[in-house]
This record gives C-alpha cells, sequence and structure tokens, in this order.
C-alpha cells in the first residue's frame, strides 16, 4: 500500500511538488456535473434549464454553443468557471436522429440524463430509439424522465391549485388528503411508464408556465425535479471519477481512492454550496460531508464510533463540532458564520474529507492519534483546499 501521507509528512518538500502536481491533474480531469437533456424540439428543455438555474431564456440562448452537431452545451453561470453544464441535443424531429456520435461524446462527459417529454406526445420513435441505445451504452448513467406540460391532459381543471396530487410520497401527506390525478392524465402517465420501460430511474411530472399563462403554480412539480437530480447527483459525479479511476488502475490503492473521494465530494460541494443554485442549500453540503467521512471510513475498513466523531470534531474546531452535532440530531442548521459559497465549501469539504484520511489511514496502522497533530493536519489542508479551488 501506498505511504502518500507518512512519506509526505517526513519529508515534505520534496513531495510537495509531487503531490500538488498530482492534485492538480485530477482537479484538471475531474468533471463538472453535467446534465444531457434530451428530448424532442418543444418538450421543454430550454425551460428545464431555464428553471434549475433560474437564468433568463435570453442568457440561455446565448450561452448556448455547439458541442456536436446534434447538440449544444449551456455552461451554468458562464463557461470559465461552470458549476453545471448542460448539454441539449437538438435534432430529435422529423428525421432519425443517429445518436453515435452523441453517445461516444457524452459517454464519460455526462452523469446524468433528464428526458423531456410532452405527456400528450404519442409519436416518441425519435426519443425511445436512441434513448435505447444510449441506455444500453451506458447503463449506470441515471435517467429522469420528465413528463411536460402536463395541463394539456387536464381540460379545464388547474392541476397546481390546491394540493399536489403527486405528493404522494412524501411521507407528511396522507394519501386520502389529496385529489385524484385526473384519469386522461393518468393513462397518459400510465402509458409513457409502460413505453419508456427500462429506459428511466425516476419520472417526474412538471408543468412549466409563464406567469401570465395565469396557473396557480407555474412552478409545478419543480421541486420534485430538483430533489431527483440532487439524488442522483452525487451517484453521478461517483461515475465520473470511476472513469477516472480506469485510466490508472495499477496504481489503485486505499489512500488514491480516499483521495478521490475527496476531491469529488469538495467540487460537489462546491457546487452545491455555489451562491447562484438557491435550491441547493447548505445541508447538502452538511450531508456530503457527512458521507464522505462514511465512505473514507469505509475504505480503510474501520467503522466511525462516537468517539471518533469527537476527535474529528474537536479538531476542526467548534464550528465543525456544532455542525456535526446537529447533523446527528438532524434539526436545524446554523447558517450564521458558516463557510458558504462554492469556495468555501470546497476548501472545507477537501479539509475535512483529508484530515479524516489521515485519521483513518493512522487507526488502521494501528497508531496512537495524536489531536494536536490532527489539528494541523485540518489547518494545513484547509488552506490547501483554499489554495486548490484558486488554482487554474
Ligand atoms: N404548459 C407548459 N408549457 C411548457 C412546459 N415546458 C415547456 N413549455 C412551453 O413549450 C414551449 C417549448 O418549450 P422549450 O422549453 O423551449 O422547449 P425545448 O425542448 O427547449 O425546445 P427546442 O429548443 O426547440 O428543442 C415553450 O413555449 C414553453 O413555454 C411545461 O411543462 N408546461
Ligand atoms: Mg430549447
Amino acid at each position: 500500500m501506498a505511504t502518500f501521507w507518512p512519506v509526505w509528512r517526513i519529508n515534505a518538500s520534496a513531495n510537495q511538488a509531487e503531490y500538488e502536481k498530482e492534485i492538480e491533474q485530477l482537479r484538471r480531469k475531474a468533471p463538472i456535473p453535467s446534465i444531457w437533456l434530451f428530448g424532442k424540439t418543444g418538450s421543454g428543455k430550454s425551460s428545464i434549464i431555464r428553471y434549475l438555474t433560474g437564468a433568463e431564456s435570453a442568457t440561455i440562448g446565448e450561452g448556448y454553443r455547439p458541442e456536436t452537431k446534434t447538440s449544444r452545451r449551456f455552461d451554468f453561470p458562464n463557461s470559465v468557471e461552470p458549476l453545471l453544464s448542460f448539454i441539449d441535443t437538438r435534432g430529435l424531429g422529423e428525421a432519425a436522429y443517429d445518436p453515435q456520435v452523441d453517445i461516444e461524446r457524452f459517454e464519460s462527459s455526462t452523469q446524468l440524463m433528464l428526458v423531456a417529454v410532452r405527456v400528450t406526445d404519442h409519436a416518441l420513435h425519435n426519443v425511445i430509439e436512441p434513448l435505447r441505445r444510449i441506455r444500453k451504452a451506458s447503463p449506470h448513467r441515471p435517467v429522469v424522465l420528465v413528463l411536460t406540460c402536463l395541463h394539456e391532459a387536464t381540460g379545464s381543471r388547474d392541476l397546481t391549485s390546491g394540493p399536489d396530487p403527486f405528493a404522494t410520497q412524501q411521507k407528511s401527506q396522507s394519501e386520502n388528503q389529496l385529489p385524484e390525478i385526473p384519469e386522461g392524465l393518468q393513462t397518459l402517465i400510465d402509458a409513457k411508464t409502460k413505453q419508456f420501460k427500462g429506459l428511466y430511474d425516476v419520472l417526474v411530472p412538471i408543468d412549466l408556465t409563464q406567469k401570465e399563462d395565469g396557473f396557480a403554480d407555474p412552478d409545478f412539480g419543480g421541486l420534485r425535479l430538483k430533489q431527483s437530480i440532487l439524488e442522483y447527483l452525487p451517484h453521478a459525479y461517483r461515475q465520473a471519477l470511476l472513469t477516472l479511476n480506469q485510466t490508472d488502475r495499477s496504481e489503485s490503492d486505499r489512500q488514491k481512492r480516499a483521495r478521490w473521494q475527496v476531491l469529488a465530494s469538495s467540487a460537489l460541494a462546491a457546487t452545491a454550496g455555489a451562491v447562484p443554485l438557491p435550491w441547493v442549500d447548505i445541508p447538502v453540503v452538511l450531508g456530503l460531508q457527512t458521507h464522505l467521512a462514511l465512505r473514507i471510513a469505509k475504505i480503510y475498513e474501520q467503522d466511525i464510533s462516537p468517539a471518533d466523531w469527537a476527535v474529528l470534531t474537536s479538531a476542526a474546531g467548534t464550528r465543525i463540532a456544532l455542525r456535526l452535532a446537529v447533523l446527528e440530531t438532524l434539526k436545524f442548521v446554523p447558517f450564521l458564520g458558516m463557510a458558504v459559497g462554492a469556495a468555501g465549501s470546497f476548501a472545507f469539504t477537501y479539509a475535512l474529507g483529508m484530515s479524516w484520511d489521515w485519521y483513518f489511514a493512522n487507526m488502521r496502522g494501528g497508531k496512537v492519534l495524536n489531536i494536536e497533530k490532527l489539528k494541523d493536519v485540518f489547518a494545513v489542508q484547509l488552506k490547501r483546499g483554499r489554495e486548490l479551488w484558486k488554482a487554474p
């Protein structure tokens, strides 16, 4: 097993350059979460992007640049420092779409697929056939099937006023309180479920309308969509890292895996902590950090005991102690004074992850741990996390 940390500590200056080089390479390779939007013209793809990012139609239009013959990319908030990328597939119209180029291109560069389908659209051959091929080529990439324009199937009834009839999965609402899904709409949804069988992981019905259209909730189902995306993003990001893993499999060892994990989580925390995405908030970052701790422990085949939590939290100071305490009780999140924003979330997650890596690596090695040392590790890694974030 490689002895990355001990060597680094003994001979810091000699290994520092090496270390930084490695990390920078990883940084360059570590992809930003990239979402592949797939669907026919007019199925609601741009509306979904607009809703998710809060960007104006005009901004989205201007921000697009061609990616392949049949697709274009929209980087959010900009292409210099994107936090999220959307790949928008064009050409799913009359002519048969040959997805081969896109499959090859997006195979490893997108982590999640959103398939937009108008709920009343029956002519779906041009979507289903290529989707089948794409799904076969990448069976592990999650696919969210988004059914749009629900009101086209509900006649004069405004589905968006009153309780959400699709809220059955939410435990807080009891099923019998919910209004029924109109029969015509239910039939269409059932038909789509059948047509797309095996081609998606979750189905999300939405109706994103303009205010002037006069519906009670112009963002109907939007939150559901965000939740689904968030559920799949960490997994999606892991996938991206798996790709990274495959490139130099011969070198794989625990610490490397842990480090990649730290990087992936930090990047994701940065995405989640970024201010322009108001729907991705601090609990997500906290969740990421807890999962990171658990995953690192698992990599080193260690269990996290309450005593470990205590040690780890003390290393990061009272703020993190408070945060972890909150996490454990799952009450509320103290917002003030916390590291927010992309840079803060990245550095903080990075420092936590690297401290945990150090901690569990040493535990596994049977060493008696010095808490003061752990504090030093945390402080050094926090600084490093900030530097990494700023690195070109
Ligand atoms: N009522 C309703 N209208 C929608 C919904 N999604 C999109 N629309 C409308 O349908 C039209 C097409 O939506 P877009 O978001 O531009 O569709 P697109 O898939 O990006 O279309 P292309 O860019 O041409 O491929 C617009 O007028 C939207 O306002 C929805 O969920 N409900
Ligand atoms: Mg569009």
